[in-house]
């Protein structure tokens, strides 16, 4: 069984090239930007651009994949505030070309396209979110990847592509860049406890509710929505509980035992931010999806390599 992954030298990529070898049956692909690094064993590495549809064509032509892992993306809401026009160019130009691309060259392939809770947007929260909410977008990328699986679904109807879309909750792990929540609230306790930086954490919005999920468990859906969700539907990954960011960084800030003082960083509010969201997962569990980390516990991991890469 053939499996491409695009976008594969990011945050999920390493991972999902690590539970697709687990699987044991999938000779893997994975794709990533020329000027992206990308040292993984049991994988073949290519450079391929999303957003241009020659050379998405020719990584199609030459692979014929039989299962399509989308995850290349601009992947940061606050990002997609500062630079709106590359978000939509890569998140949705960049969707419409591999579906062509797929029309083209291997139409019988499935694609699993990873779209964002984002996408729900301002709703009803106080009830877990089934995928039967109608979304309402409020960011530019919430708004990117509504277009995106608005696509995958006409794609699927018209052209009978075979295609799954998630709308993937906030997902966690040691290695995460420290663009996103926790891994930025860890690497600045690192660096403090180095004496890199002075004993005070810059923060954002401290009110807002999410819900988080390893890494690996996101993978895990991902490998399993591939290989038995059905066609045209779209599924939440996420634990089904949200935390108060002001918790999670309560609780980093308990795990080291330096006196850390919390500023508000003006610069990390955003325009608009949902309040609060957590997943119905009901429809991935029946699957039989389960999650195998709690969140403490993902944390703790993400500090000590924090810990250990900040020199
Ligand atoms: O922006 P970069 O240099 O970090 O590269 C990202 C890459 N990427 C592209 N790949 C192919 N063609 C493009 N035109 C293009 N533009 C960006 O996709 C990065 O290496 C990868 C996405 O990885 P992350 O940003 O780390 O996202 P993550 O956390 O792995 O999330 C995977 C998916 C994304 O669609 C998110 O929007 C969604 O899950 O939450
Ligand atoms: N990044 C960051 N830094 N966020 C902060 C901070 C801070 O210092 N302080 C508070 N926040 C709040 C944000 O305002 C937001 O409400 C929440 O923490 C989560 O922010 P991020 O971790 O940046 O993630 P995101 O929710 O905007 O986006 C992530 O999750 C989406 C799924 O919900 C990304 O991984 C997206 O690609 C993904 O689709």
């Amino acid at each position: 069984m053939k499996a491409l992954i695009i976008g594969a030298a990011g945050f999920v990529g390493g991972y999902l090239i690590e539970e697709l070898k687990k699987a044991g049956k999938y000779e893997i692909t994975a794709t990533k930007l020329s000027f992206e690094e990308l040292n993984v064993s049991g994988a073949k590495v290519i450079d391929a651009d999303i957003c241009d549809i020659e050379q998405t064509r020719q990584v199609l032509r030459d692979l014929k994949p039989d299962v399509i892992f989308h995850l290349a993306a601009q992947s940061s809401v606050k990002k997609s505030w500062e630079k709106p026009q590359l978000t939509v160019h890569i998140n949705v130009l960049g969707a419409v070309n591999l579906f062509e691309a797929v029309r083209a060259e291997c139409p019988m392939a499935r694609i699993v396209v990873i779209g964002s809770s984002e996408e729900y947007g301002e709703i009803d929260y106080s009830a877990p979110v089934k995928e039967t909410v109608i979304p309402n977008p409020k960011n530019i990328y919430a708004l990117t990847k509504r277009a995106q699986e608005e696509l995958a679904r006409i794609y699927c109807k018209a052209y009978g592509l075979d295609i799954v879309m998630t709308r993937s909750f906030n997902h966690i792990g040691p290695k995460q860049i420290p663009q996103f929540v926790v891994a930025d609230f860890c690497s600045q306790v690192a660096k403090i406890e180095k004496g890199l930086q002075v004993p005070e954490i810059r923060v954002g919005n401290l009110s807002a509710r999410r819900d988080f999920t390893d890494v690996r468990d996101v993978v895990k859906a991902y490998v399993l929505l591939a290989e038995k969700g059905s066609k045209g539907e779209v599924y939440n990954v996420g634990s089904g509980i949200s935390v108060e960011i002001a918790q999670i960084l309560k609780y980093i800030i308990s795990l080291s035992d330096k006196n850390v003082t919390i500023k508000i960083d003006e610069s990390k509010m955003r325009p608009v931010d949902v309040a609060d969201i957590k997943a119905d997962v009901g429809k991935l569990s029946a699957l039989g999806w389960t999650r195998n980390y709690d969140i403490n516990s993902t944390i703790r991991e993400m500090l000590d390599y924090f810990r250990k890469e900040t020199l």
